[in-house]
C-alpha cells in the first residue's frame, strides 16, 4: 500500500540539470547524466530527487522560461530519456519531484505568440495585458526581481504585459479558467508519466490584484530574510497587490485535487516573498488540501545561523500554522553556497558543515539539499566574462549573480572534475577538486561520508521526520531542542561556534544515541561539546 505521507520529514536532493553530469560532450549537464548518477544521490540515503527545469526553453533563465511545458528540451535529452531516468530512480528507491514553472512561461511559449500577436485572438487574455498610463508609463509601480517595473512594452497590441521576473518571462493570467485548466492539463500530463510530485515554482505569485492597484512606496526598512540582493529595489517595496492573492487558495486546491487522484504524491510550493513568507507558506500547508510542504526562504539569507534566529523562525512558523509543513534549506540554485555565505569565523570548513547538515536534518519539517551541498563546496568566485545568469549582469558588480552556486558538480579530482569532456558552460573551480565524490568517498572522515551517515542515523529514530518540536532555554552557542513522536523522545544539541561548550541537561534518565558522527563527553548530566559538535540522546 503507498505511503501517503512519505513526504513528511523527507529529505529531497535538489539537482541542477546543467551541472550534474554531462553525457554527450556539449559542457552542459543532461538528464542521462542525471540518470548514470543517481547511484551517488542514493547512497547519500535521501528519499527523493527534485530535478530543476528540464522541459523545452530558450534559456534565458537557464529552463525557468519554459516553451513547451510537455516535452524535454533537446539539450538535456527526450521524454523517454526521462522515462528512464524515473525508473532508475525507482529502482533504487527514490521518488521523482520535477520543478513544474506555471507561474509564467518563456515569451517564445506559443500561448504568448499568440497572445501578444493582437487584442482579439483565442488566447489574448492568456497573461496579464493592460493600457499604458495617459502619459504612456507603465500600468502601475509593480517592480521586476531582476530588475526594473514589472511591465513591459508590446509593440503590436501597444499595450504592456506583466513580467514578475525576466521580459522574456511573462505572467500568465490565471484569473482566466482557461488558463488554469491548461495548468492543470501539464500537472496531469506528468503524473501520468509517472512522477511522484512537485516542485513548484513561486506558486504565491500566481495571481495579481485584478484592479492592478499601486503597491505602497517604498520603504528601506521594510527589508527583512530577504535573499535577493540589498541593491534590488524590489526588496524595499511592501508586495500587496503583485502577489499573494486571495483566489491562489482555490487554485491551489484545485492542483491538490489532481494530485490526490494519484496515489502518494507530494508538492513543495515555492514560496518567495521576504516580509510574510512563513505565514503565507502556514496558509498553503494547513487543511490538507493544498500544498504538502512549503519551501520557505528564512533560512537562504544572508543572515547568519545563530541559535537564537534557528528557534524564532521555526516556533514563528508554529505559531503561524500549528498543522503547516514547512520544507527548510540551507542552500539551493539561487542563492551564495552556505558554506560560504555562513562562514564568518569559521576554521574548520568541514566541521561547520558537518554540524549545519546535521543540525538542518534534526528540524521539525522537510529538507531540501543541494547538489554539492553533500561536498561542503564553497561558492565559487566567477569573473564578470564568465557571467551567465541575467540577475547577476543586471546588478553586477553590487551583486554578483546565481552562478557561483551553479558551476559544475564535481565528481573526481581532475581539471573537468568529472563533469564533461567539453568546456563547461560555466568554468570548475580549481579550488573545489580536492573536495571531489570520489576523493571524499575515500575518506571516512569527509562531509560526504557525514551526510551519509547521519541520514542513517536519522532513519532509525521516525521522531526526526515526524516528531514534534520544543526548543529549550539555552544560551548561544547552544541550540537545544526536543522531538517527540509517540514514545520516542529524542534530545538534541548543537553547538554553534568553533569553541568548547557545556549543557546541562534535564535529570531525566539520559540514553546517549551513537551512529550520528559526533563525539562528546557525558558526566551526570553534563554534556561537554567540542567545536561544532553535537549529541543526541533518548529520554526515558
Ligand atoms: O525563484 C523565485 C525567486 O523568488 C527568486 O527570484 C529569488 O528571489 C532569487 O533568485 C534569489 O536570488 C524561482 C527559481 O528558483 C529561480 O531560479 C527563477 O529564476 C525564478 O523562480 C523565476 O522562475
Ligand atoms: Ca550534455
Amino acid at each position: 500500500k503507498p505511503d501517503r505521507d512519505w513526504w513528511r520529514g523527507a529529505v529531497i536532493y535538489q539537482i541542477y540539470p546543467r551541472s550534474f553530469q554531462d553525457t554527450n560532450g556539449d559542457g552542459i549537464g543532461d538528464l542521462n547524466g542525471i540518470t548514470a548518477r543517481l547511484p551517488h544521490v542514493a547512497a547519500l540515503g535521501v528519499d527523493a530527487i527534485w530535478i530543476s527545469p528540464f522541459f523545452t526553453s530558450p534559456m534565458r533563465d537557464f529552463g525557468y522560461d519554459v516553451s513547451n511545458y510537455r516535452d524535454v528540451d533537446p539539450i538535456f535529452g527526450k521524454l523517454e530519456d526521462f522515462d528512464a531516468l524515473i525508473a532508475e530512480a525507482h529502482r533504487l528507491g527514490l521518488r521523482v519531484m520535477i520543478d513544474l514553472v506555471l507561474s509564467h512561461t518563456s515569451d517564445r511559449h506559443p500561448w504568448f505568440v499568440e497572445s501578444r500577436s493582437s487584442r482579439n485572438n483565442g488566447k489574448a487574455d492568456w497573461y496579464v495585458w493592460a493600457d499604458s498610463k495617459p502619459d504612456g508609463t507603465p500600468p502601475n509601480n509593480w517592480l521586476s526581481i531582476f530588475g526594473g517595473s514589472a511591465w513591459a512594452w508590446d509593440p503590436t497590441r501597444l499595450q504592456y504585459y506583466l513580467h514578475n521576473f525576466l521580459t522574456s518571462q511573462p505572467d500568465l493570467n490565471l484569473h482566466n479558467p482557461e488558463v488554469q485548466e491548461a495548468l492543470l492539463a501539464v500537472e496531469r500530463f506528468w503524473l501520468e508519466r509517472g512522477v511522484d510530485g512537485f516542485r513548484l515554482d513561486t506558486i504565491n505569485f500566481f495571481f495579481h490584484d485584478k484592479k492592478l492597484r499601486d503597491n505602497p512606496a517604498l520603504v528601506p526598512e521594510r527589508r527583512n530574510a530577504s535573499t535577493a540582493p540589498a541593491v534590488n529595489p524590489y526588496n524595499y517595496q511592501e508586495h500587496l497587490y503583485d502577489k499573494n492573492q486571495p483566489e491562489n487558495l482555490e487554485f491551489l486546491k484545485r492542483f491538490r485535487a489532481v494530485m490526490d487522484e494519484f496515489p502518494a504524491i507530494a508538492a513543495v510550493g515555492e514560496v518567495g516573498d521576504s516580509q510574510r513568507g512563513l505565514e503565507i507558506a502556514g496558509e498553503y500547508t494547513s487543511g490538507g488540501d493544498k500544498m504538502h510542504m512549503c519551501y520557505a526562504f528564512e533560512f537562504l539569507a544572508p543572515d547568519p545561523l545563530t541559535p537564537r534566529r534557528v528557534a524564532e523562525v521555526l516556533l514563528d512558523f508554529q505559531k503561524a500554522a500549528p498543522e503547516g509543513w514547512a520544507c527548510w534549506a540551507f542552500s539551493n540554485h539561487d542563492v551564495v553556497r552556505h558554506a560560504s555565505r555562513w562562514a564568518d569565523g569559521v576554521s574548520d570548513y568541514g566541521a561547520h558543515a558537518k554540524l549545519l547538515a546535521s543540525l538542518l536534518m534534526s528540524l521539525r519539517g522537510s529538507v531540501c539539499i543541494y547538489q554539492g551541498e553533500e561536498l561542503a563546496l564553497p561558492e565559487a568566485e566567477l569573473a564578470y566574462e564568465d557571467l551567465q545568469d541575467p540577475y547577476g549582469i543586471q546588478f553586477w558588480p553590487d551583486f554578483k549573480g546565481r552562478d557561483g552556486c551553479r558551476t559544475p558538480m564535481i565528481w573526481e579530482s581532475m581539471p573537468d572534475g568529472g563533469f564533461s569532456d567539453a568546456k563547461p558552460w560555466l568554468p570548475v573551480p580549481e579550488n573545489h577538486l580536492a573536495q571531489a565524490v570520489a576523493v571524499q568517498e575515500a575518506d571516512p572522515a569527509s562531509v560526504m561520508q557525514h551526510y551519509r551517515r547521519f541520514l542513517n542515523f536519522r532513519k532509525a529514530y521516525p521522531a526526526f521526520a515526524k516528531g514534534a518540536i520544543e526548543f529549550f532555554e539555552t544560551e548561544a552557542p547552544l541550540l537545544g531542542f526536543l522531538r517527540t513522536h509517540g514514545n520516542e523522545k529524542l534530545l538534541c544539541l548543537f553547538n554553534m561556534s568553533e569553541g568548547l561548550a557545556t549543557a546541562n541537561v534535564p535529570t531525566e534518565p539520559l540514553e546517549p544515541l551513537e551512529g550520528h558522527g559526533f563525539v562528546s563527553e557525558m558526566r551526570d548530566n553534563t554534556i561537554n561539546l567540542p567545536a561544532w559538535g553535537a549529541f543526541f540522546a533518548r529520554l526515558a
